[in-house]
């Protein structure tokens, strides 16, 4: 991490081996950004992962995690229009949660410049769904650059970053899971010291700033003119190229990854298609497409998640009458998920059978062991699921929210019956207890959920009565995007700060029923929601526990040696609650089915688990 910090900000250029994530992070030194937010989501935490690694007397740039993507898409555009450039990143989610500040960011005149990194996650490796955020670009009248490569990240966001500071407008770098992650060979320039006015620049003639009544309207003639000068730089734009093949009847136009998937599958091959290999996706270069288009008998677009440039390019041709064959993806039976070069070979495959043969599986049939998604030995939501099990009725329904508890919805817990996205759950529980006098409604939200989206919900079941259980899982961390830190730690990104206590907020909030237990005393967490669960009205109890995995993680750092684990005594009655009810993946069942033991490299000697044995025969292996 040192040497990627140092590296990150030294001012001579170079080269090094690097993630895309961290690409963009150079890149953004570069450009001069001088404040950057986020909040945590994936593909993208490497990012805020790479500023955390850059020595803070060499950093000029300030950067947060705010509470969540809204907030932090407001902290970038107040540093812009007071003359900063800014970054703001974040997963493709937290464009949902950004939106009702982001779809106004066009109207603005940005007067340091704006650049958003969006992480989409095609495949929906680790989102709730697989969104196209470049509908939302569209809606915006943002433009969208959309890097291929981690190269591809550093140069986009340089060139995004100048034409922001040029144009004032927003402007989005659309990375996805494979860029973001890929690694390769890096060239980038010298850091030259940016000129750090630190003097306010925000003018009201600056403006305008306030889209109010007819000047709504003023606000978006000038946003849609930006929108079309952006295009006639998109036109002339080095990020648009067409690669020449050696079959002329046929093209493919494609963007993003894909493109890289196109070189696996077609690199080989005798009779290659000309490529229009686009870097700007929005707004499209049209002049570009309609040429492209015209000169080919035949032209596949290659795009990964929703077809988009599909529509546009067969408008273009229509609007030229065109009589070029177009070919989309709605035709293919499964056009959704991650253009990966297996995915590529399929679809070119289905298009034009004698340019590309589908290749056999490579690798004959490898059996692999099912690796169910679980949670770690120590996990407190562990402790807690078993424990509030006990006191749950077939009848009841369980609301998931998101968060490493929501595995909670798995066996053998099965609790978390619906989800939408973060901190919903309290919104949908006050919906499932309306007209419901039979089934009792529990809903779940994490800690840094409940700052992020979890609020409202909350202040809407105190000021509409609304009648259910909250159990607010508190691990003191954002633990399913690697540990950041929230509000209630009493640490932001650079410093100690103010300890912001959930317990506190609910009563700030006029939460009168409110239990609190450690989720390792599992007896008095199983009380506390039968208690609950026979009360009317709107109840919470915060089951909390440390997240044990950044627990563990730190003694290690420390050099501090974890607990003994724990074995099974000879007093098993083979009950096997221990694997069938509380599941802690350190404990094992022979293959015979006669006993059970402890992997010791799994367990990490929280002890959580002894109480669970009716035979009592968990014991600390130190007996
Ligand atoms: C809008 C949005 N932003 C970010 C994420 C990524 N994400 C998934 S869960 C989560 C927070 C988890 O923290 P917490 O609520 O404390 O639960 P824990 O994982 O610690 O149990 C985040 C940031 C997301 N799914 N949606």
């Amino acid at each position: 991490m040192k040497k990627m910090g140092e590296m990150l900000s030294s001012s001579n250029s170079g080269s090094e081996i690097m993630m895309g994530n961290t690409a963009v992070v150079r890149a953004m030194l570069e450009a001069g950004v001088r404040a950057a937010t986020s909040y945590p989501g994936s593909p993208t935490p490497e990012i805020a992962a790479a500023i955390a690694s850059i020595p803070a007397e060499r950093n000029p740039m300030y950067f947060e995690f705010s509470v969540n993507e809204k907030v932090a898409t407001e902290v970038a555009f107040g540093a812009s229009i007071n003359g900063h450039l800014s970054c703001v990143f974040f997963k493709s989610v937290g464009l949902n949660v950004a939106a009702d500040t982001f779809v106004q960011l066009s109207l603005m005149e940005l007067i340091g410049g704006m650049v958003v990194v969006l992480g989409d996650d095609p495949g929906a490796n680790s989102s709730q769904n697989e969104q196209d955020n470049r509908h939302i670009a569209h809606l915006s009248y943002v433009p969208v650059l959309e890097p291929s490569t981690p190269s591809e990240a550093y140069s986009m966001f340089l060139e995004a970053a100048k034409l922001s500071q040029q144009m004032h407008m927003p402007i989005i770098v659309r990375l996805s899971t494979h860029v973001c992650h890929a690694k390769e060979r890096v060239y980038f320039g010298k850091l030259n010291p940016h000129d750090r006015d630190n003097r306010p620049k925000f003018k009201i003639e600056n403006g305008p700033y306030i889209p109010i009544t007819a000047d709504a309207l003023k606000m978006k003639r000038r946003a849609l003119k930006k929108l079309e000068e952006f295009r006639r730089i998109a036109q002339d734009s080095y990020l648009n190229r067409v690669i020449e093949g050696t079959d002329t009847s046929r093209g493919i136009i494609t963007a993003g990854a894909p493109y890289l998937s196109l070189l696996d599958v077609i690199g080989s091959t005798d009779s290659r298609p000309d490529i229009l290999k686009l870097g700007i996706v929005h707004p499209l270069p049209e002049r570009e497409i309609v040429d492209f288009l015209s000169s080919h008998e035949e032209v596949k677009i290659l795009e990964e998640l929703d077809n988009i440039i599909e529509k546009e390019a067969k408008a273009l041709a229509y609007d030229n009458k065109l009589k070029t064959k177009i070919i989309g993806k709605l035709d293919l039976e499964d056009w959704i998920g991650e253009y990966t070069p297996d995915k590529v070979e399929e679809v070119l495959s289905k298009t034009w059978r004698d340019l590309v043969e589908p290749s056999k599986p490579k690798i004959e049939g490898v059996e692999l062991a099912p690796r169910p998604a679980q949670m770690c030995p120590g996990c407190g939501h562990r402790s807690a699921f078993h424990s509030i099990k006990k006191a749950l009725k077939d009848s009841d329904i369980t609301v998931a929210d998101i968060g490493c508890h929501t595995l909670g919805y798995l066996e053998p817990y099965r609790m978390g019956q619906v989800l939408l996205c973060m901190g919903h759950s309290s919104g949908t529980a006050s919906g499932l207890s309306l007209f419901n006098n039979s089934r009792r409604v529990v809903a779940f939200l994490g800690d840094s959920t409940f700052f992020h989206a979890g609020l409202p919900g909350i202040i809407n079941a105190v000021f509409n009565k609304h009648n259910f259980t909250l159990i607010i899982m508190e691990n003191g961390t954002t633990a399913m995007t690697g540990h950041q830190d929230h509000p209630a730690v009493g640490r932001n990104f650079r410093e100690v700060t103010q300890k912001i206590p959930v317990r506190q907020v609910l009563e700030g909030l006029g939460v009168e029923n409110i239990r609190e237990v450690d989720t390792y005393n599992q007896s008095k967490l199983t009380q506390y929601v039968e208690e609950a669960l026979e009360e009317e009205g709107f109840k919470v109890i915060i089951a909390k526990h440390p997240c044990m995995l950044k627990f563990t993680r730190e003694l290690r750092r420390k050099g501090r040696p974890l607990p003994n684990p724990v074995r099974v005594s000879e007093k098993c009655n083979r009950k096997y609650v221990c694997v069938s009810n509380f599941a802690c993946p350190s404990y094992q069942i022979t293959d015979d089915g006669s006993s059970i033991w402890v992997q010791k490299d799994l367990c990490i000697g929280d002890r959580s688990c002894i109480q669970t044995c009716p035979s009592e025969a968990i014991v600390p292996d130190d007996k």
